[in-house]
């Protein structure tokens, strides 16, 4: 069976991912910081799951987890770029530098470089590659300027490398999610829990669960089809109109 690698698998849609993909049948890496999350999913799905832990910011931890794989685990043929985050959301002139740095490196530049350092073997293996962008890419809101930013360019990226890769046999999707019930909106409320729960009560939020069901989907399609974006939102979320300021 085949083998995915599924960044960010401690919490959320990359958490669902695993227990989707493994359900199927396949193999699954699953990449974190939380090293005891991971070992609990290890315990809960068995020798189907192997645990990868490390910063994905911190290439040469990066590269020394997924080097020292080995087996059906060192092969693979999907993988879900997941990890990533959102901080703060405040109005950008009083907003952290420092997040908007650690929004661009972990949604960015470090899903440019793992991406890089797995495409000769997804070229090999005629593989795929599934991004989760959101749909902060296409639809600006307060508050969301970077993050949005790091998003559109997860959609563009993964745009661009299916013209290049037109040819190879490998598939690129951009799944573009709206508002998914998972840690997100606590990490991105400095841990506030309260914050979290008001901002999905009465909406019936997506599950990570949803996404990952998805994403199955989109990894299982016969070969010959490539799914290039996919926006998704709960029912109870749609789009705003543009501000207008008048004197
Ligand atoms: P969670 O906060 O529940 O999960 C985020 C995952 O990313 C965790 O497993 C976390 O692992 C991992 N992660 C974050 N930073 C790092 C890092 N530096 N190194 C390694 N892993 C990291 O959120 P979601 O499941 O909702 O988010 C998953 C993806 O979905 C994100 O890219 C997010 O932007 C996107 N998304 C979410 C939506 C939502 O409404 N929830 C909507 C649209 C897109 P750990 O902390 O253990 O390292
Ligand atoms: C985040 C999606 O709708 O919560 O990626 O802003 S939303």
């Amino acid at each position: 069976m085949p083998t995915a690698l599924v960044t960010g698998a401690t919490s959320g849609i990359g958490a669902s991912c695993v227990r989707e993909f493994i359900g199927a049948g396949w193999k699954v890496v699953g990449t974190g910081r939380r090293a005891d999350r991971l070992e609990a999913l290890r315990e809960e799905m068995g020798d189907a799951f192997m645990p990868c832990v490390f910063d994905v910011r911190d290439e040469a931890a990066r590269d020394a987890a997924l080097d020292a794989l080995d087996g059906d685990f060192a092969q693979i043929d999907c993988l879900v770029n997941n990890a990533g985050l959102a901080l703060g959301m405040a109005a950008p002139w009083e907003a952290d530098l420092n997040d908007w740095k650690t929004m661009i490196d972990t949604n960015v530049t470090a899903l440019v470089s793992i991406t890089r350092k797995l495409l000769p073997m997804l070229v090999e293996r005629k593989g795929a590659i599934i991004n989760i962008s959101s749909v902060a890419a296409t639809y600006p809101y307060k508050g969301g300027n970077v993050y949005g930013g790091t998003k559109a360019f997860v959609r563009q990226f993964s745009l661009g490398l299916r013209s290049d890769l037109n040819g190879t046999g490998v598939r690129v999707a951009s799944i573009e999610p709206g508002m998914v019930e998972t840690e997100f909106t606590v990490i991105r409320n400095g841990g506030n829990q309260e914050a979290a729960d008001a901002f999905y009560e009465g909406v019936n939020p997506m599950t990570g669960d949803d996404i990952a069901e998805t994403v199955l989907w989109v990894a299982t399609l016969p070969p010959h089809l490539n799914i290039n974006t996919l926006e998704l939102m709960p029912v109870r979320q749609a789009f705003a109109g543009f501000s207008v300021e008048r004197e």
